[in-house]
């Protein structure tokens, strides 16, 4: 690190996993340019790097006003909120953190899967109301072993989930930019043939502009009454006006979702849903996997200020 220290922008709250570290090497800012417009116009020209987290914003106009900034660096994989071309227009570098959650998000998607077919947490309700003394068996679910799966997105965490579902003998399906000649899996050039062929579709494909709505009303009508959609990439893959119709209506059977449109509002009439498992944008949230993307983080930062080269840059081209 350098003598004087550097001035850092978080941009989001900090992860408490993360921020102690942070403080004892930064001048750290605290979402100063949301909190205090005026201090924050003070400092700007001064800043040299950014913390961020998977869901943070850094606009091409928050970029502008930072003539000093050399590096972004993001506390998650997903870095869909960045303008990343804006920053490379400037030659400042974004960090992100892949690898270290693939496990924790295939793992939870697992137990979304089975949450949804075998509808566990209606289950453990029906418990604690007191129905099954007074109501007797709880209704027949679905089985999920040897059903269909279809993944939309087949990269790290897309193929960790795949790895997974074998374990469950199902039969896997995916679809992504371009088939993937090393994976033994059957390929779908679009999303909406996929989901024809599926059981349950699950969505693990960035997030950003590319991938908008991907998954609409012709989606979903594939997927069937019977059919089940996960989510555990970002809310804007899916068309969540069209998802909320789809089981109100029963044109889908049901649905696992970890991450929303407008995140953390969730919109009533999903809330209302029953059968529709609901979670908090938790797909890497353990201590241990926070742990590792926290030092990934820190990791990047103090390698570009020693100048050494960056850890986990993000990827020239993102597909
Ligand atoms: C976290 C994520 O919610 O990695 C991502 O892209 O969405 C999540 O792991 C977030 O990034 C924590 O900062």
């Amino acid at each position: 690190m350098s003598e004087l220290p550097i001035d850092l922008l978080a941009v989001s709250m900090l992860s408490p996993l993360l921020a102690p570290r942070l403080q004892a090497s930064f001048t750290v800012h605290d979402r100063l340019h949301e909190l205090d417009p005026a201090a924050f116009r003070l400092v700007a020209p001064r800043i040299r790097a950014i913390a961020a987290g998977g869901e943070s914003r850094v606009s091409a106009e928050l970029i502008g006003q930072l003539p000093a900034l050399e590096l972004i660096a993001v506390m998650g994989v997903g870095y869909d909120g960045i303008d990343v071309a804006a920053a490379k227009s400037r030659g400042i570098q974004v960090t992100h953190t892949p690898g270290v959650l693939n496990d924790e998000v295939a793992d939870l998607t697992l137990g979304l899967m089975l949450s949804a077919a075998r509808q566990i947490p209606a289950a453990d309700r029906y418990v604690r109301d007191g129905k099954w003394a007074s109501q007797g068996a709880m209704p027949l679910t679905r089985k999920m072993s040897g059903a269909r799966l279809g993944i939309v997105g087949m990269g790290r965490i897309g193929q960790g989930i795949a790895r997974r579902a074998v374990a469950f003998e199902m039969v896997i399906s995916y679809t992504a930019r371009s088939a993937k000649a090393d994976l033994p899996w059957r390929f779908f050039e679009t999303p909406e043939e996929l989901a024809a062929a599926s059981d349950f579709l699950v969505v693990i494909t960035p997030g950003g502009n590319d991938t908008r709505h991907l998954i609409n009303a012709a989606v979903l009508n594939a997927l069937g009454p019977e059919g089940i959609l996960v989510n555990v990439a970002r809310g804007s893959v899916v068309d969540e006006e069209a998802l909320i119709t789809a089981l109100e209506t029963g044109r889908l059977g049901g649905a696992a979702l970890d991450v929303f449109a407008t995140e953390p509002h969730v919109p009533e009439r999903l809330r209302l849903l029953p059968h529709v498992i609901l979670t908090p944008h938790i797909g890497s949230a353990t201590a241990q996997t926070r742990q590792s993307m926290a030092d990934l983080t820190f990791g990047n930062l103090e390698a570009y200020f020693a100048g050494k080269p960056l850890l986990t840059p993000v990827p020239e081209c993102r597909f």
